[in-house]
């Protein structure tokens, strides 16, 4: 039976309409005399900057940088600064909320988690194991992650879980895999200062992971050249030496081109290519056609552009190359991905000092959450759900039967199209709000109606919650103790400054308590997530993510400890491969051969322009947590349609007249923002809101066949003015409070 959304809102006072916070009286701020102060991590970004949390009355009011803390050394950006605002926001959820034919209603503890699990027992025993799946997020700790692939295969024993890390690392992830054989950010950022060149591809860096910067600006202040890879002049690219505006879906031709501009010009280390990589030849063999008129003609790059990138970067010493999802949200996202580490092993510059390459992980615990085994194919320490050997290890320290460990499961864009054929029927999900997040949101508002049980875990109601049968309040980043691993490779302390609020629980007591409800208390016995984490320890141990020597007492003595760290004596690795032993069964780096093709979708007659999508600077991911803080909403109230001057020209728009976007997916209408810094041919709107303002209606949802990402990045699209001008947007009242909130 399908089930409407309940997208109304239902207890009127705590999920009103109102999306800014006015802060409640008593609600002191910053400059204000805290009870403790507390030193932890941003809840956002990837960057995991250090900030201090100002504590009054167990809330959360305020906060003062962390100085000490050596990437961000005090800075934060505009989110950072804002996300104090969470804890004692209105919205917050505050006890157990049970679906009702009229809305919500809150429900008991203990009747809502036995309906929980009762109903996981009655779809399990009509529809089998894998009838009941479970989607997780990277905003989790560590030490949530882990729990999480723990309690899905043995205590709900299914192979159905899988993790919106699916909708960001995964492309990045696959490519290292391939060519080193394990995933993570070869070096620490500390590498960038002395880079004599830095390439940053589909990065969106100022806006995206602002602390960042900060460390490119190092550079160029010691004379590094920044070439910028990225259809749109971001920021950062305003900033750069050399913008190639490529477009959108053809990176690796471009790279291939550069590639091929190294080999012909001798570029190469061949030292190292010969004692420490294979399948150069191949890789070489694969873009040897590749000139540079052609590459033009196919990325739109002027040719003297590509070939000066080519030269800089082949004629360096010292070097940097960085990407992001701008190349890895592609059907060959792991393609793009491994063309760009084709030029960073073709040159040799890994493993030295201020040599790198990294992938710059998005969510707060990317880099982590994407170790621990909550993805549909892994293991905690990064192992294979398939490899025999990887099983026996993690039964071992599960205390279960191999042939009780569930296998592969399904990836999270093809669960929810297994939901839509009534094969899967059950879904408890965690810190995800696919239905803002998945591309073709119509398909996954459809699925989510054909749930016959459903149970959310979120500490605000986000869309996909009014889907669900029962919401659980759980925990902000603020709320528990646990380790974060940044994008850098650091695993840091995450420290409770304050309980839940309400009858909110954390989120791991969630978990533990279904555990033992669902008959496998015994191996939940966890006290605590420093317990949690010391199990992680012994499961990692000998997987290529190897955390086994690292401790919560180590982390808070050296402010963070870089993994691999295999014994308790050792220091951690801030910086990969200078043994150049790589992980890769014949322990070289290996070249990818990569032939270009093209998206999923190419411009014809119907959808003659490329839509791209993305972020904005004070938005974050499905807007959940951002579009609640009236500070950021201000700062960009809604999604604008960016498109270039000549063909909004061409097309008769006007500044911020609805245009109407059209693709394969359906139609919507967003206002124009003209601007000279897109390519003519693309347009672009960024994804954070919901509804008729979601871009992900209109995005398709072909994936990479190996990583299993969307194209987020290229879909078709035609584009119509309407006539019609956007009203000005009312913005949220500031109202007072000595937090100027
Ligand atoms: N403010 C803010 N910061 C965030 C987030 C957020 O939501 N808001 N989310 C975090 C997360 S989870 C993530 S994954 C990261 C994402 O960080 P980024 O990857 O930097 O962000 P995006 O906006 O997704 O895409 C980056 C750039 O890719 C470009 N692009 C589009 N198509 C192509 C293409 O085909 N080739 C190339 N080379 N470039 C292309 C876009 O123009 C855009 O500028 O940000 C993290 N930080
Ligand atoms: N069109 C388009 N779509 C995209 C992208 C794009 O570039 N373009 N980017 C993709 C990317 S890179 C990403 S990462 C995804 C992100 O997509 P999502 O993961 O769906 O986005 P979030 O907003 O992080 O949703 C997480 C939910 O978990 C809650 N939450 C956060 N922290 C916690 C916690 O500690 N505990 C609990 N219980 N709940 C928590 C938040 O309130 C929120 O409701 O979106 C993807 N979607
Ligand atoms: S850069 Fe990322 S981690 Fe740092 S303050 Fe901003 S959102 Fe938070
Ligand atoms: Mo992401």
């Amino acid at each position: 039976m399908a089930k409407a959304p309940l997208t109304l809102p239902i207890l009127q006072d705590q999920f009103g309409p109102t999306l800014h916070f006015p802060p409640k009286e008593g609600f002191a701020g910053r400059g204000s005399s805290p009870e403790s102060v507390v030193a932890t991590h941003c809840c956002f970004c990837g960057m995991q900057c250090g900030i201090k949390l100002h504590v009054t009355n167990n809330r959360v009011v305020g906060f003062e940088p962390w100085e000490e803390f050596p990437f961000n050394e005090g800075r934060l950006c505009p989110k950072g600064v804002q996300r104090y605002m969470q804890n004692g926001h209105p919205d917050r959820l505050l006890e157990p909320l049970e679906r009702h034919a009229g809305g919500f209603r809150p429900i008991e503890w203990d009747a809502a988690l036995s309906k929980v699990t009762t109903e996981i027992g009655r779809i399990q025993a009509a529809y089998g194991r894998d009838a009941f799946a479970m989607l997780s997020g990277v905003s989790l700790t560590n030490e949530k992650s882990y729990l999480v692939g723990k309690f899905a295969r043995v205590a709900l024993r299914t192979k159905n879980l899988d993790y919106n890390g699916r909708l960001c690392m995964v492309s990045a992830g696959a490519g290292n895999k391939k060519a080193f054989g394990l995933d993570r950010s070869s070096n620490s950022y500390a590498d960038l200062a002395k880079a004599e060149v830095i390439l940053l591809c589909g990065a969106n860096v100022s806006e995206t992971f602002p602390t960042l910067t900060h460390w490119i600006w190092q550079a160029r202040d010691n004379g590094a050249k920044l070439i910028v890879v990225d259809p749109r002049m971001t920021p950062i690219a305003r900033t750069a030496d050399l913008h190639l505006p490529v477009r959108p879906g053809r990176d690796s031709a471009l790279y291939g081109a550069m590639l091929n501009q190294l080999v012909k010009n001798d570029w190469l280390d061949h030292d190292f290519i010969d004692s420490h990589t294979s399948g150069f030849d191949a890789a070489k063999e694969a873009v040897a056609s590749y000139d540079l008129d052609w590459a033009a003609q196919v990325t739109g790059v002027e040719p003297e552009k590509i070939a000066l990138a080519a030269e800089w970067w082949g004629r360096a010493k010292t070097s940097f190359l960085l990407h992001a999802r701008g190349i890895e949200h592609h059907s060959k996202g792991v393609e793009n991905v491994v063309s760009c580490i084709n030029l960073v092993l073709a040159t040799g510059r890994i493993g030295k000092p201020y040599c790198g390459y990294g992938t710059i992980t998005g969510q707060g615990n990317g880099q982590g959450g994407r170790e621990h085994g909550h993805k549909c194919d892994q293991l905690p320490g990064n192992r294979d759900i398939e490899n025999p050997e990887h099983r026996a290890h993690i039964s071992r320290v599960w205390g279960i039967e191999e042939a009780d460990l569930p296998g592969k499961g399904l990836s999270a864009y093809e669960l929810i199209e297994a939901i839509h054929r009534g094969e899967v029927r059950g879904l408890i999900s965690i810190c995800f709000n696919p239905l803002v997040s998945l591309p073709n949101s119509r398909f996954v508002q459809e699925a989510l109606e054909k749930l016959e049980f459903y149970v959310n875990i979120d500490f605000f109601m986000s869309e996909t919650a009014h889907h669900a049968d029962i919401v659980l309040p759980g925990a902000l980043h603020e709320e528990e103790e646990g380790t974060v691993t940044t994008a850098e490779g650091r695993v840091v302390r995450i420290r409770q400054a304050v309980t839940p609020p309400g009858s909110a629980r954390t989120d791991t007591s969630i978990l533990l308590e279904l555990a033992q409800r669902l008959g496998a208390g015994d191996k939940f016995a966890f006290k605590n997530s420093e317990e949690i984490f010391n199990e992680l320890r012994v499961a990692s141990k000998g997987g290529t993510a190897d955390y086994f020597g690292i401790t919560y007492e180590k982390i808070e003595k050296n402010m963070g400890i870089f993994w691999p760290c295999p014994e308790l004596d050792h220091p951690g690795t801030p910086r990969l491969w200078e043994d150049r032993k790589f992980k890769t069964p014949d322990g070289r780096a290996h070249f990818n051969a990569v032939s270009f093709r093209d998206s999923q979708e190419v411009p014809d007659e119907t959808y003659p322009y490329i839509l791209t999508t993305g972020r904005v600077v004070s938005q974050y991911l499905s807007g959940t947590q951002t579009r609640r803080i009236g500070k950021l909403v201000r700062q960009y109230p809604e999604p604008l349609l960016e498109i270039h001057p000549a063909l909004a020209s061409r097309l008769s728009i006007r500044e911020r007249e609805y245009v109407t976007v059209t693709t394969r997916r359906g139609s919507l209408e967003f206002p124009a923002q003209i601007v000279q810094t897109i390519r003519e041919d693309t347009v672009f709107v960024p994804y954070h809101w919901p509804g008729d303002k979601s871009i992900n209606r209109l995005t398709s949802g072909h994936l990479d066949p190996i990583s299993k990402i969307p194209e987020f990045k290229v879909s078709t699209c035609s584009l119509r003015g309407t006539g019609r001008i956007a009203p000005p947007v009312q913005l949220p009242e500031l109202k007072g409070g000595s937090n100027g909130q």
